[in-house]
């Protein structure tokens, strides 16, 4: 096949990035940027240069370049780009990408912290890790993390849901105590719970609204005021984020929040049952179509009262059928965080976590737990220091102190072992069986080559759901939110297997993972999956994770008993012993 010119361009643009990362001399580097550049600019196909025997037409293209180009078109690689792609890794080159960031830098973190990626630079700035070496001040490390925020943001504009509900609740803490505030809430799609969100959107009730507005105005973190009257103001944040603030009066607080809080496809079926009842609705009040009159409605619940219906959970106002579901009184007693009886997905110092063993069973202690897994990662993945069979042995001995100790305190709290076994590219794992056999639950998961075919990745995933050791698939898709698809999975084969071989899907609390999704997660227990919600914490501060893995379980309709860490001890250890 024949390359473009495009195609041609960015391999000596990431050629020219490599060679910077590494260091290579300027002019060397320059050739290849200038030759990307007069490649874009020419105005035939180099291919056809190419077949004619004229490249040197190309300006700026010298012998090097030409015989690189030359081998392109005849193999369609270029053993020189691949040695360089095996030096200089994706992930590393992936770090120029960030505003701010040049190879110099990229280089030095590279080389001394070991950062191979734009993930582990985001960890490292926010640990505080960057500011230790030569000339990177603090103020260049919040430099990168924004910059990274930014980067992120440019795939779809929209944010993940673990930057914005922070903004939020501070905004919050801060308004709803300005004077006259009676209500104040976070509406549109953060209340919904979705995993990214456009704008933020205030909904306030307040007897002096130009207070707020003017308390709103002038918060700190706003930069710019888009527009502000007497009701509405838009401001957009130091971030870039654009947050709408919307005030009424308290007796109308119910209609406003319910319109505000959308789904906008939600509010449409709202009006059409409105309709039927000769109502108008809008976010002010119900309107009777026969005499004018107005119906206020002072809080959410007045409002589905008033249309008959049972008050509808913001995390289920999609339009996938809980409107009909709100009509005949047949709405989920959805999970709740109260639910959650232990997590099952972590990491400790044994591999890439930052805590102990001991640190996490606290840190989950406080949560109200009665139990966790550990799940440190399996040998392959290299750079997450991935346990061997030797060191899964070291750390139950571990684990086996720690429960003695807690037991002494009496805590009532279980540590369990597992592991998250890599599923290498052809759906072997990545530990013997034997070594997996002894652990109490195992997590397989998928990490690498996520770019495999339909039909081959399906295959490799099914494979580990076969072996009779693998008790939870974890985080099923693999996809990190604005930043990479998942695989390609055939979904309904995956899930058919999952409740074939009684197998546990999990939902990754991680804000950038989700995973699964809600979509996903709901014909999942449709089908008759069981899940697991679990944060994959990597420190005892990630475990609070868990209420964002919460919310997509709601939104996807699920009940605590479908969740196998809703479950007691005692009942999740009876499930894995007859699972064999
Ligand atoms: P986003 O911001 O893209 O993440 O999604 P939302 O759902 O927050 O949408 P947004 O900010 O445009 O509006 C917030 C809510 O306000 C939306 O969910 C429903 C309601 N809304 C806004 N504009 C309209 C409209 O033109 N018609 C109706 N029916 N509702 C609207
Ligand atoms: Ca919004
Ligand atoms: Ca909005
Ligand atoms: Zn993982």
């Amino acid at each position: 096949m024949a390359l473009s010119n495009q195609q041609l361009a960015a391999i000596f643009s990431d050629i020219a990035d490599r060679l910077e990362i590494q260091g290579e001399n300027v002019f060397k580097v320059r050739a290849y940027r200038t030759a990307s550049q007069n490649l874009l600019a020419l105005t035939r196909p180099a291919f056809d240069l190419w077949k004619e025997g004229s490249l040197e037409g190309i300006p700026g293209v010298g012998q090097a370049i030409r015989e690189k180009i030359d081998e392109l078109m005849r193999t369609d690689k270029l053993a020189f780009y691949e040695r360089l792609k095996a030096e200089v890794p994706d992930g590393v080159a992936g770090m120029l990408q960030v505003p701010g960031l040049g190879p110099k830098r990229v280089k030095e973190i590279w080389d001394k912290l070991g950062v191979r990626n734009v993930d582990e630079l985001e960890a490292a700035a926010r640990a505080g890790k960057l500011h230790d070496l030569s000339k990177l001040g603090e103020k260049t490390e919040r430099k990168i993390i924004a910059g990274i925020e930014s980067l992120r943001r440019r795939a779809t504009g929209r944010r993940r849901i673990g930057e914005v509900l922070p903004v939020a609740r501070s905004l919050l803490a801060s308004l709803s105590k300005v004077q006259g505030v009676r209500h104040m809430e976070y509406a549109g799609s953060l209340r919904r719970g979705r995993e990214t969100i456009g704008d933020l959107d205030l909904i306030a009730a307040t007897e002096e609204p130009a207070a707020l507005m003017e308390a709103f105005r002038t918060q700190e973190l706003v930069a710019e005021v888009l527009l502000s009257g007497d009701t509405k103001t838009s401001v957009v944040l130091q971030n870039g984020m654009q947050v709408d603030l919307r005030a009424v009066e308290p007796g109308r607080w119910g209609t406003a929040l319910q319109y505000f809080t959308g789904s906008q496809a939600h509010n449409i079926r709202v009006r059409e049952v409105a309709q039927k009842k000769n109502l108008s609705l809008n976010e002010y009040a119900f309107t009777r179509t026969n005499d004018g009159a107005e119906i206020l409605c002072d809080t959410e619940q007045k409002v589905y009262q008033t249309l008959g219906m049972a008050f509808i959970l913001p995390e289920l106002r999609e339009d996938r059928g809980e409107i009909e579901a709100a009509l005949g009184n047949k709405l989920p007693q959805l999970i709740t965080v109260q639910d959650i009886q232990g997590d099952l997905q972590m990491h400790t110092t044994w591999s890439d976590g930052s805590a102990s063993v001991i640190e996490m069973a606290r840190g989950a202690m406080a949560m109200g737990y009665q139990y966790i897994l550990i799940t440190d990662h399996s040998q392959s993945l290299g750079i997450a220091n991935g346990l061997t069979v030797e060191r899964v042995k070291r750390q139950r001995d571990e684990i086996d102190q720690v429960n003695a100790q807690l037991e002494q305190e009496g805590a009532g709290f279980r540590v369990l072992q597992g592991i998250e076994v890599e599923v290498k590219t052809n759906g072997e794992l990545d530990l013997p069986d034997k070594t997996l056999a002894a652990l109490d639950i195992v997590q397989a998961s998928v990490h690498t080559s996520l770019a495999q075919p339909r039909e081959q990745i399906t295959r490799r995933a099914l494979s580990a759901l076969q072996n009779p050791n693998v008790d939870i698939l974890g985080h099923p898709s693999g996809r990190l939110i604005n930043e990479r698809e998942g695989g390609d999975y055939d979904w309904e084969a995956l899930f058919q297997a999952a409740v074939q071989h009684d197998v546990v899907l999990e939902i990754n609390c991680d804000p950038a993972r989700l995973d699964l999704d809600d979509v996903h997660a709901r014909r999942a227990v449709e089908l008759g999956c069981r899940l697991s919600i679990s944060t994959d914490a990597h420190s005892p501060e990630g475990l609070s994770n868990i209420t964002y893995g919460i919310t997509v379980a709601r939104r996807a309709w699920v009940i605590p008993d479908e969740v196998i860490n809703t479950w007691p001890l005692k009942k999740l250890l009876s499930w894995v012993k007859k699972r064999g």
